[in-house]
């Protein structure tokens, strides 16, 4: 069979001093980080949208990039050469997951019973390209969001059969995720929001979801798929305002629907930052309530604002994203999912490789920063010692909820002014760039 990336070969780890723009400088994925390997740690996946279905087109433009495995005028003849190159791809990267949206791998037909037909198809071909590789599928989803039918949403939709039409395709996305033995399943919001209240019932939309996804774990334990739920948080775009807005919001709504032993959390670093907030404060507010579970690498341009996807390289994020992921315990079912794509002018296939060599490169150098600097302990004792006074009798009391604010009170007005103490934030910026070099 012939190639569809003839002109590289499997990417080899050749070491910091290499200049071979096809070459790993320091993913080395045998390598051990603390007790594991960084491909245990790393667990990179392949998103299929971006990386195989992005053809560069912008809202000024369509697409720029060419690529051979779309020449044919026949969609199904379409998605098998696709996903042969994939594949072929996903091997000489040397990943160990990819990630799919059901419409990214087999084009939708006419009516729900045809468009099943045509998953089928493509995912028997995807289980033997998986057996053949050794890839695994980290996690499926469904795309609800680019049919005109869901325009105004799919379970926030004011239509029960827009609702329902949804429900059929969550249904069959789940079913085909575990049949690929997918580790896990991602909701992502799509369209579930608004743009205008003057034509939306906020509470009703809410309520729809949560019995959405409900119904999802219903299913969900009806086929006995193990994998772990999702949910990805995105405060805008395609909608002005997202209910999956950021992690806190979606805590909030997991909680209130009932939801929260039966989902953890995508985090997305662009997502991350039109909320908003940094990359890792979105990872350590997920894991400070138990519900970190996997990522979406990649990055926003600040000046931009909005969802540019690009690849990851700044290793300041990528440091500050493993502290945490390191710190609470490492990736379970979870991975790095490069939910990234090339730039309009990156037109060649290898330019595919050499966004995800990049992205490989600068979170491995990351995992590596961050081991160390969860080995040293250097910034865990300067919390430790920062928060002191709550190992203390006085302190522990208060945590166990065994003082009242008359205690507190009369303390107060017995001992006078309390000390203060230095946070030390420039001293600690300035270790950690020792750390980043
Ligand atoms: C959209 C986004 C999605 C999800 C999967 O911004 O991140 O691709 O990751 O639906
Ligand atoms: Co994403």
């Amino acid at each position: 069979m012939s190639e569809f990336f003839p002109g590289v070969s499997r990417i080899q780890y050749e070491g910091p001093d290499s200049k071979n723009p096809l070459a790993f400088k320091h993913y080395n994925a045998d390598e051990k980080v603390g007790n594991k390997t960084m491909r245990d740690h790393l667990r990179f996946a392949v998103c299929y949208w971006h990386t195989f279905k992005g053809l560069g087109s912008d809202p000024f433009g369509p697409g720029t990039i060419i690529r051979e495995y779309n020449n044919s005028s026949d969609p199904m003849a379409v998605a098998e050469m696709t996903l042969r190159a994939a594949f072929e791809f996903f091997s000489k990267l040397g990943v160990g997951f990819w990630c799919f949206h059901d419409r990214d791998i087999a084009p939708e037909a006419d009516d729900l019973a045809t468009t099943n037909e045509r998953l089928d198809k493509i995912v028997g071909l995807a289980k033997s390209l998986q057996k053949q590789t050794g890839v695994k599928l980290l996690w499926g989803t469904a795309n609800l969001f680019s049919h005109r039918r869901y325009m105004a949403g799919a379970a926030t939709n004011p239509s029960p059969y827009v609702f329902a039409h949804a429900a059929a395709q969550v249904k069959k996305a789940m079913t085909v995720t575990k049949e690929l033995g997918g580790a896990g399943y991602v909701f992502w919001g799509g369209r579930e929001g608004y743009d205008t209240l003057l034509n939306t019932d906020m509470k009703r939309e809410l309520d729809h979801l949560g019995r959405f996804l409900n119904m999802a774990v219903e299913y969900k334990q009806k086929i006995g798929f193990k994998g772990q739920f999702y949910i990805e948080p995105k405060p805008k775009e395609p909608t002005k305002h997202q209910y999956d807005f950021d992690a806190g919001a979606c805590y909030a709504f997991l909680q209130k629907y009932g939801l929260v032993e039966h989902f953890k959390m995508n985090i997305e670093a662009n997502h991350a930052t039109l909320a908003g907030h940094t990359f890792q404060h979105e990872l350590e507010f997920a894991a400070a309530n138990g519900i970190l579970g996997s990522i979406d690498a990649n990055r926003g341009d600040l000046l931009l604002g909005w969802d540019t996807d690009q690849f990851p390289t700044d290793l300041y994020d990528c440091t500050m994203a493993m502290y945490t992921v390191l710190k609470s315990g490492g990736f379970k079912t979870g991975g790095l999912n490069f939910d990234a794509k090339v730039r309009r002018q990156s037109i060649e296939p290898v330019d595919l490789f050499h966004a995800h060599i990049g992205g490989m490169d600068a979170f491995a150098r990351g995992l590596k920063i961050a081991q160390k600097m969860v080995a040293d302990k250097t910034f865990e004792k300067v919390v430790k010692e920062r928060y002191q006074g709550w190992d203390t009798l006085f302190g522990r009391k208060i945590e166990r909820g065994k003082a009242t604010f008359d205690e507190l009170e009369a303390y107060t007005l017995k001992n006078g002014e309390p000390a203060v103490q230095s946070g030390r934030q420039e001293m600690l910026e300035n270790i950690l760039n020792e750390y980043i070099r």
